[in-house]
């Protein structure tokens, strides 16, 4: 077993010393130490992929509350062109964000017979504004590493997740989304042996037993520095990844999806699918081209090409620019069951219930509302429920006077919806 996974080692390293190829993200080195170790590895995953598959057919209607996840940047670096600025951060969350959400200027591109499935995902990052602690904080740290490179013989993933290995420990991996900054590249040849690479949540449907972070501390993102951020100057090997997609992939990964092509290997690459029905079956992973003639499975009823601009792809970063619904159904169902810590605990919008006042409390007829010092908050949505949680009114008009002259009396709680959060307060109607 051990000699396969030479083997494997080998042909990668080979592969990127004879040509341009790059080795796109961690998730194959990580799947061969799977194989090698657990015999039903294939069987396991077709079984539980058809659960999230169900799950992502059964979720049109979804809710529509946006899913924020704070962020924490560790960047760690050897020399100063490691320790990346602020801006360039910042420039990487854009990114995100516009993928994410589908606000990228690339959406001309999906080709017509994608458009009806293409999806923003409802699911938002910022870099946190308080740390573990409860200090205010910028949301990045910056550690300086004797080590020159975190590639290594022994291909330990892990090594930048932690101080005593010249790393930095991550913050509370429930409650942050961890990305860690880093040198990924191969001595001598100077190639990142990996771009990034992701850990999906434990328990995941849709991912082997043993697919999860090693340990705990270890869940979260990791990646290489020059491919964070848009680098319209990248050259070589680089000059396919240089928009920023590799964060947009691995958050993929991390938030639970598989790459399209469902990670066939030593099968017919048709009969392995990713467990989501929008992206139409492929057979192998692009190699960071942009060929819209691919087409390697035939569909039915209808037959389309290859969804060469997912994410969750290898293509060449510039002709990708899509997720499709039932990828962001399977992310949001993977946030609500596996990772929900990072949306509840969000100490930002507890905040926020400080920041609207409701007056009078208590009412007989009209109730009225007002954001406090908060001008940048656009609220759109609000609901009043009563006390066993069912939906009595909803207001989208705007309105900052509501009135309530029709309602049994009794206690209420009212629900401000705004971009990005929500709050909730209680009123009690004479
Ligand atoms: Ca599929
Ligand atoms: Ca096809
Ligand atoms: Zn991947």
């Amino acid at each position: 077993m051990k000699r396969a996974f030479l083997f494997f080692l080998l042909s990668v390293l080979s592969f990127q010393l004879s040509s341009q190829y790059i080795e796109r993200c961690g998730y194959e080195i990580h799947k061969q130490n799977r194989i090698n170790s657990d015999s039903d590895y294939s069987t396991k995953r077709s079984l539980i992929e058809q659960q999230i598959s169900n799950h992502a057919v059964n979720s049109s209607v979804r809710s529509s509350e946006i899913y924020r996840i704070p962020v924490v940047i560790h960047v760690i670096y050897n020399n100063e062109t490691q320790n990346l600025s602020d801006d360039k951060i910042l420039e990487q969350l854009d990114v995100l964000n516009n993928d994410f959400g589908r606000l990228n200027e690339d959406t001309i591109n999906t080709r017509t017979e994608f458009l009806p499935v293409a999806a923003s995902t409802g699911i938002e990052f910022y870099l946190a504004q308080w740390d573990p602690q409860g200090n205010p904080t910028s949301g990045i740290t910056r550690t300086q590493t004797n080590q020159a490179s975190f590639f290594n013989l022994q291909f330990d993933l892990n090594r930048m997740k932690s101080a005593s290995t010249g790393g930095v420990d991550a913050w509370d991996v429930n409650q942050y989304l961890n990305i860690w900054i880093c040198n990924l590249a191969i001595p001598i040849i100077n190639t990142p042996f990996i771009l990034g690479f992701a850990t999906p949540p434990e328990g995941a449907p849709n991912w082997p037993s043993g697919s999860a972070a090693e340990e705990a501390n270890y869940d979260g993102v990791v990646l290489h520095y020059e491919v964070v951020g848009e680098n319209p100057n990248a050259t070589g090997a680089l000059a396919s990844v240089n928009r920023g997609r590799t964060a947009t992939h691995e958050i993929g990964h991390y938030l639970g999806l598989r790459h399209i092509w469902g990670d066939a290997q030593g099968q017919d690459g048709c009969e392995v699918d990713d467990g989501i029905e929008d992206t139409p079956n492929c057979a192998d992973a692009q190699q960071q081209t942009c060929d819209f003639n691919s087409n390697s499975c035939l569909d039915s009823p209808t037959d389309f090409p290859d969804q060469i601009e997912n994410y969750m792809d290898y293509s060449d970063e510039n002709c990708m620019n899509m997720f499709t619904i039932q990828q962001a159904n399977a992310m949001r169902f993977v946030i609500e069951n596996f990772r929900q810590d990072l949306i509840l605990t969000n100490r930002e919008q507890n905040n926020l219930s400080n920041s609207i006042k409701l007056f009078p409390n208590p009412t007989a007829d009209i109730l009225h509302w007002q954001v406090l010092n908060s001008a940048n908050i656009v609220i759109n949505q609000i609901q009043i429920l009563s006390v066993d949680g069912r939906i009595v009114r909803i207001i989208s008009d705007g309105s900052t006077s509501i009135n309530l002259i029709d309602l049994s009396p009794g206690i209420y709680c009212i629900k401000f919806h705004a971009i990005g959060f929500e709050s909730s307060l209680r009123f009690l109607k004479l």
